[in-house]
């Protein structure tokens, strides 16, 4: 029983994030997700379009995510490896190298971003089409 843990704000969820969970959860079996909490999110300089209740409803709502948790703190993931019996911590390669501590924990896997897609791009395009 292979345990993935990753962590997003997984906001307005697109298709990159799908290909990101997608590809986590076929390295294991039961895949958990840190879902930043809206406060968390201030520190990221990130206002998230749905709440966190909405986001996490989302992502729980996915057949491949076994399980979310809030995210609300950078200092957690240790913490959340050791708790949850993590066996891969997996992130997007926009995250190369940033979490190479947990390699003490778990193993660290990087998967490529998903090219074209952002949830800035989102809101980009929409205001860009709205304003004519
Ligand atoms: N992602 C991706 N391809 C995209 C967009 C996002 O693979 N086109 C991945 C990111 O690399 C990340 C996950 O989807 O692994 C969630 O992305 P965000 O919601 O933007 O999360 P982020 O703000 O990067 O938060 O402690 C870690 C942070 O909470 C990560």
């Amino acid at each position: 029983m292979k345990r993935i843990l990753t962590y997003g704000t997984y906001d307005l969820l697109h298709f990159g994030h799908i290909n990101l969970l997608k590809r986590a959860k076929e390295l294991g079996d039961h895949l958990i997700v840190g879902l930043s909490t809206d406060e968390f999110n201030k520190g990221k300089n990130k206002q998230a379009y749905h709440s966190f209740e909405d986001r996490k409803m989302i992502l729980e709502s996915i057949s491949f995510v076994d399980q979310v948790i809030p995210e609300n703190s950078w200092n957690q993931k240790i913490d959340d490896v050791i708790k949850h019996d993590i066996d891969i911590f997996v992130m997007g390669d926009d995250w190369g190298g940033r979490f190479d501590f947990l390699t003490k924990y778990c193993e660290v896997i990087y998967l490529p971003r998903t090219i074209g897609i952002s949830t800035s791009k989102i809101k980009n395009d929409l205001k860009v089409a709205e304003n004519g």
